[in-house]
């Protein structure tokens, strides 16, 4: 056992009693970094809550991923196993496993061991783990309180362990192998992950669905065994696409009637930037734009976005100029006017990428710019000549639009010059808290006056706000953009909120510098019309304050779903496994009449300290963070269930029946 250790593992080092750790006090050294690891895990993941916990997964995922852009992977299964640990299966070449000649040690463990030893400096081929994400393993394994790595290469079979970065013990030859490929097994540390180790679903089927778009011809999988059906089975994803971006485009576009026959698609290559874009009009008022450098998202956009905009603003006026389209528009057609309604994806492969910008998800190489510009422009020309309806279609709708976006702007002035009138502008509605620190206010958007009466009395005024909206705010799905600053429920979040819609460069920006609390919370019944509304709000929130969910400041509550009685005594229970565990904790096994279930259908059935101690209490309840994935899907379900196109509703209610508790 090691002794008094200067770097930051001493301490689980001194922990952990099993003699088998005393190889891992032999390698200090290799240590050094992963030490730094735990020290500030939030420098190297960026956060230990359930951002960075779900980060240790692309982490892996990643590496698995530049494998395939080297050529060499084709299939990564992910699996959450019962304990929230996670398997990650690829069939790439396989971490190597020889003698790493500085180090004096198997390659593997260097690569496991030390920070930034991904050991690829092959600068031929893109990779994922050298751009965004791009710690290594090495970080997973420093945050892992166990991790096993297999490896399938040259005819063997190797296999390591460690704990909280420590090897348990040299690599193991456990045998020969006509396979090839590496499975990472981790399972995230408790002590550093302390907010929550549960992973979730949706985040991960989110990423990895869009990754087989990202990747066409690339099968991945995620399996989760805490979901088993009564056969036992676990529920199992599989996720592939052919078609790539013009399948992404697509799906996004499922729901929503399109404009054009097929997605224009555009691929090209120049100067060892590659470039994949897929773009369609649709009959609908919003626009869609994801891109991506090397498989990442880049979130706040960049030279890639900068050029494939400039594309499609200098193609489509030439166009309709050509063909004397605008003559009778009285404002100027501006870059603006071409989003409505469009759908586009773009991805490039970018050898060395610079990301910039407050959250690194901006691309910097100013290079790409004009790559892309060019690519998309040239497919662009041939696809308005050869399509002369298609570009009819879609001149027009950029007609309307820009006569839109002079009503728009005129109403959305209107609201931001109504707050500057009223004095502090917070709407009437509002129970605001007494604190004016936004990071530890918080709001309560709550489903109808009477449970915001109730939120109300039950709150902690000091960092407690109550906005109750009433039923069922506007579908921003289907309403025009100006319509929706005209709706009092909308302009009263804007307003509460702090944030407002600013113009900078014909772009539209949300400024949240004034946000007001850090916790946004979406408090509805748990039932059917409640779960409607929250999805209503959570589109509202990813089509006009995308970077509130991005930042994570948008949460949902949980309200119980019953109560379990027996005399004075009751447990508050989430779901039916709780319920039942509750009747069987009151009866001991026996038949009791006296124990009673409440089903609380709504907010409204429960009085203020109820509603205090379930839901609203931070040391006692549940609430749930919405990630971009979970607004993606709420987006694409809202519009499909809202929308008018019947065979995808139909397609989705008989996929989802089981999974999704929404009735239509
Ligand atoms: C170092 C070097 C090479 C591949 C890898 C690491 C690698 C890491 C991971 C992590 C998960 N799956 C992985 N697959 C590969 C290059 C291998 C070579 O040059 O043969």
């Amino acid at each position: 056992m090691c002794t008094k250790i200067k770097n930051g593992l001493h301490q689980n080092m001194s922990e952990d009693k099993n003699p088998k750790n005393s190889y891992g006090a032999d390698n200090i050294q290799a240590l050094e970094g992963l030490e730094a690891v735990r020290l500030r895990p939030g420098m190297y993941i960026g956060s230990t809550d359930t951002k960075g916990l779900h980060h240790l997964v692309w982490e892996v995922i990643d590496n698995s991923i530049d494998e395939h852009l080297a050529g060499y992977c084709t299939h990564i299964d992910t699996i959450i196993h019962k304990d929230n640990s996670i398997t990650v299966i690829d069939n790439g070449r396989g971490i190597p496993t020889g003698l790493h000649e500085k180090l004096q040690k198997s390659a593997l463990e260097v690569v496991m061991t030390v920070l930034h030893a991904g050991g690829k400096f092959d600068k031929d081929t893109y990779k994922v783990s050298g751009g965004l994400h791009g710690v290594g393993v090495s970080c997973v394994n420093a945050l892992s309180e166990y991790v096993r790595v297999e490896v399938h290469r040259d005819g063997k079979y190797f296999e390591q362990e460690y704990s909280k970065g420590i090897p348990l013990g040299p690599v193991k030859t456990l045998g020969d192998s006509d396979k090839h490929g590496t499975t990472v097994t981790f399972r995230p540390d408790r002590t550093i992950f302390t907010e929550t180790t549960e992973y979730i679903f949706t985040t991960l089927a989110g990423r990895i669905r869009e990754l087989s778009y990202l990747n066409k011809g690339l099968k991945l999988s995620l399996k989760d065994e805490r979901d088993v059906d009564e056969n036992g089975v676990a529920r199992l994803v599989d996720y592939y696409s052919e078609g790539g971006l013009r399948e992404f485009v697509k799906y996004l576009d499922e729901t929503r009637p399109p404009l054009i026959e097929e997605p224009i698609y555009v691929t090209g290559k120049e100067d060892n930037v590659e470039v994949e874009v897929a773009m369609q009009y649709n009959t609908g008022y919003q626009e869609n734009i994801f891109s991506y450098v090397n498989n990442i998202n880049t979130r706040e956009g960049g030279t890639h976005v900068q050029g494939f905009r400039r594309a499609i603003t200098r193609l489509f006026k030439q166009y309709g100029d050509d063909n004397n389209m605008f003559s009778k528009l009285k404002i100027e057609i501006q870059g603006e006017d071409f989003k409505e309604g469009l759908t586009a994806i773009i991805s490039v492969k970018v050898p060395e990428p610079q990301f910039k910008g407050q959250t690194k998800g901006e691309l910097g190489n100013s290079e790409v710019t004009g790559i892309v510009s060019r690519c998309v422009g040239d497919v662009l020309k041939a696809y308005l000549e050869e399509n002369p309806n298609m570009a009819r279609r879609i001149i027009d709708k950029v007609i309307l639009a820009a006569t839109a976006r002079h009503a728009a702007r005129k109403a959305r002035e209107m609201v931001q010059r109504k707050n500057v009138l009223t004095g502090s502008g917070l709407p009437g509605k509002l129970s605001d808290c007494s604190s004016k620190d936004p990071v530890e206010s918080e709001i309560f958007l709550v489903e109808g006056d009477s449970a915001g009466g109730t939120a109300k009395q039950g709150r902690d005024r000091h960092f407690q706000a109550i906005l109750p909206l009433r039923g069922k705010i506007l579908n921003v799905e289907k309403a025009m953009e100006y319509k929706i600053y005209e709706n009092e429920e909308i302009k009263n979040m804007f307003t509460a909120l702090g944030v407002s819609i600013e113009e900078k460069e014909g772009e539209k920006i949300l400024n949240i510098e004034k946000l007001r609390y850090h916790k946004v919370v979406i408090m509805c019944d748990a039932d059917v019309d409640g779960s409607h509304i929250s999805t209503l709000i959570m589109t509202f929130f990813f089509r006009y304050m995308k970077p509130l969910i991005e930042q994570g400041h948008i949460y949902i509550a949980a309200p119980p779903l019953y109560q379990v009685k027996k005399g004075k005594n009751f447990i508050y229970c989430w779901n039916d496994e709780e319920r039942k565990a509750a009747i069987d904790n009151y009866s001991n096994g026996k038949e009791d009449s006296s124990i009673k279930t409440q089903r609380y259908k709504g907010l409204g059935e429960m009085n203020a300290e109820q509603l205090w101690e379930t839901t609203m209490d931070p040391n006692m309840r549940m609430l749930r963070q919405i990630t971009i994935y979970d607004a993606m899907e709420a987006d694409r379900i809202f519009s499909m269930l809202m929308g008018d196109e019947v065979p995808p509703r139909r397609k989705f209610i008989e996929e989802n029946a089981k999974y999704a508790k929404i009735d239509v």
